[in-house]
């Protein structure tokens, strides 16, 4: 019994710097999944199933945001994010773009060439008129812009940031011009 009464204070010791020692790993556990998070390469997928926004008239104007937080590699259109949007050959499309990032430049090209991107991918419209001013420079944060183009050819084809890295970044969306 006196030998017992003995070792306890050295248990509760012993047991009280192991609680010290789980405590920081769990810290440095949670510090370095908080830092991978953030150093970890975007995924080339938009994310979440493929939500698609069917605009069927002659003559369609879709407000495109670009920027929204948390991620601000990504289009919004229609409340959607990255969602693939459809139109009919031969529609006009008058595009309000509005950067609503509060630090990054940004722009929309509509291109023909599909993901994965390239980080120095250059983006090249595949309608005339199909891109923002400056798609390279971007616009400001907080800037908007205005284009207009004619969705001529039916086929599948994709808007892009023009910003560099940023299409690589995840920051595109499917086009899909069919009758
Ligand atoms: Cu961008």
């Amino acid at each position: 019994m006196a030998s017992q009464t003995v070792a306890r204070p050295e248990l509760t010791k012993r047991r009280g710097a192991l609680g010290v020692g789980v405590a920081f790993l769990v810290v440095v556990l949670l510090v370095g999944v908080g830092i991978g998070y953030y150093v970890a390469p975007r995924s080339q997928a938009p994310p979440g199933g493929e939500d698609i926004l069917v605009l069927s008239d002659a003559t369609v104007h879709p407000s495109v945001l670009a920027g929204p937080m948390p991620d601000m590699f990504s289009f919004v259109v229609g409340g959607l994010k990255n969602p693939t949007v459809q139109v009919k050959p031969g529609t006009q499309v008058l595009v309000h773009f509005l950067n609503i990032d509060t630090d990054l430049p940004h722009s929309l090209v509509f291109v023909v060439q599909a993901p994965p991107y390239a980080a120095g991918f250059t983006a090249q419209p595949a309608f005339t008129g199909a891109e923002s001013a400056n798609p390279i420079a971007g616009v400001p944060p907080g800037g908007n812009a205005t284009f207009s183009f004619a969705a001529g050819q039916a086929g599948t084809y994709w808007y892009v940031c023009g910003v560099s890295a940023h299409a690589s970044s995840g920051m595109y969306g499917k086009f899909v011009v069919q009758a």
